[in-house]
């Protein structure tokens, strides 16, 4: 047996926050300012405020709370540096990250790698299924700590406003993202305002409460788990289970129901609400065979069969293309070398052709990989008269969307399984693939691998 012993990491942090423990002779003389407000604000107390008789779980309290918020410890950072790692990856340094402009919020740049070509997808994979699959855990979290909301007074030191704000930036940021994140897998453009530039700022808003709320409760995160054993849990009954010591937070209700389930029946309901929407999710990104479970995010579905009959996002209905603006006119123009240069389909199919396994992966999460044929970015260089390519910059067909061009770093332009495609799977790429021609490029971000292309301009460095 251990006997809790002062200096424990909790304690200091626990006679803070109830403030009362001790007090310094010399505040009791002056009443200055701070002390009548606490103390005005103990007095006027809103109705339904105040240690509520209406959360009576007997399965709330901080061991509780510490288990769902240790597993968001370790696992909101991996959502959150994917995010940050896809807007790098959309190359912001040729401007077209969106927010383009974020001032001081500016991340480190580097160049993103060609290799391996899945990279992209796994970390837009990692970001979107673990961001869904999280949801249930964040929702089981808040609930565990609804009885904070109603306390009253909220705060009894300058320090308690700064830490009920970082909570706000900190529930408010995650369900931003979180609401956001969803809209934006499920429909096209159902914001009045920019998805990508909502969801960086937000992130930070969330970043922000998540680092303070972090650095003050870790101590007590560390002591809540401590103070009951995970196994214990999982084998303790409905009929077994009690409710953890009355706590200075508040969590513990004062008068308990019985309980209605045990801890491990909680857990194990969040455990298999995780593992439903994983289910329902994880087909997008294995693709294939498994796109059809991909329940929740119908953009994952397959369309149809035959070699062009995988996922599409933009038909080129939507991006106003018709078979006239891809018939026997259509030529493609390289510039950025002494002239430009024409040329039509057939001549780029006289071309050595090439052919790569690559996905496409998107933004949203879904990735398809599939088997491309076409001319290497590269030797469409070398035939404009651009021998060392600093950049490309590809320019659609399109002429109604946001993603009409894109702007390719140099290893992406070099990279020998760089394609201007022209097949796929062994067939003529279908018109909704981006007949008569589409760039596709290993672990690039899918937005930037252009339909309809028009024109391709090489950069020199
Ligand atoms: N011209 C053009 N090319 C485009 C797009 C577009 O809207 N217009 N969408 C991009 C996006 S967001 C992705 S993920 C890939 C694959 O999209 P798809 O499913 O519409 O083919 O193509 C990219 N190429
Ligand atoms: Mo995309």
């Amino acid at each position: 047996m251990t006997t809790p012993q002062s200096g424990q990491p909790g304690d200091s942090a626990e006679s803070a926050q109830t403030g009362a423990h001790s007090v310094d002779p010399a505040d009791r003389q002056s009443e200055s300012f701070p002390r009548w407000w606490w103390r005005g604000m103990a007095r006027y107390r809103p109705p339904g405020f105040g240690r509520s008789r209406l959360w009576r779980s007997p399965l709330r309290g901080p061991w509780l709370t510490s288990v769902f918020g240790a597993v968001l410890l370790v696992t909101l950072p991996a959502v959150t540096l994917t995010g940050l790692v896809s807007y790098i990856a959309y190359a912001p340094q040729f401007g077209q990250a969106i927010p383009v402009e974020v001032g001081w919020l500016r991340l480190p740049l580097f160049t993103w790698p060609t290799h391996p070509s899945w990279l992209y997808g796994l970390n837009q994979s990692v970001h979107v299924l673990l961001g869904l699959v999280l949801i249930p855990v964040v929702l089981a979290k808040l609930w565990s700590v609804i009885p904070k909301l109603f306390i009253w007074p909220q705060a009894r030191s300058v320090a308690q406003v700064v830490e009920r704000l970082s909570l706000l930036l900190l529930v408010g940021g995650v369900l931003f993202e979180i609401g956001t994140g969803v809209l934006n897998i499920q429909y096209d453009y159902v914001f009045g305002f920019s998805f990508y530039t909502a969801h960086y700022f937000g992130a930070w808003v969330f970043i922000a409460g998540f680092v303070v709320h972090v650095a003050i409760k870790l101590p007590r995160l560390i002591t809540a788990l401590r103070s009951r054993s995970l196994r214990g849990e999982l084998r303790t009954s409905r009929a077994q289970t009690r409710p953890e010591p009355l706590d200075v937070d508040g969590l513990v209700a004062v008068r308990p129901d019985a309980p209605t389930v045990s801890r491990r029946g909680a857990l194990g309901l969040v455990g298999s609400g995780s593992l439903l929407v994983a289910v329902l999710t994880v087909g997008q990104s294995i693709g294939g065979w498994a796109r059809q479970f991909a329940l929740l995010l119908p953009r994952g579905r397959s369309y149809g069969d035959g070699p062009n009959g995988f996922q599409i996002n933009r038909t080129a209905e939507a991006a106003l293309i018709g078979p006239r603006d891809v018939g026997a006119g259509w030529r493609l123009v390289l510039t950025g070398g002494p002239e430009p240069v024409k040329l039509d389909r057939a001549a780029l199919l006289a071309m050595p052709q090439h052919t790569a396994r690559l996905p496409i992966a998107c933004v949203e999460g879904w990735m398809t990989t599939e088997t491309w044929t076409g001319v290497r970015l590269r030797d469409l260089a070398a035939l404009a008269g651009v021998a060392h390519p600093g950049s490309a910059y590809v320019r659609s067909l399109e002429a109604v969307g946001a993603f009409d061009r894109a702007t390719l770093q140099p290893n992406q332009v070099r990279d020998p399984d760089s394609l201007l495609a022209l097949r796929v799977n062994g067939a003529d790429l279908s018109l909704d693939h981006g007949y008569p021609a589409r760039v596709i490029v290993p672990a690039l971000p899918g937005v930037h691998n252009t339909k309809w292309v028009r024109s391709i301009e090489f950069r020199s460095p």
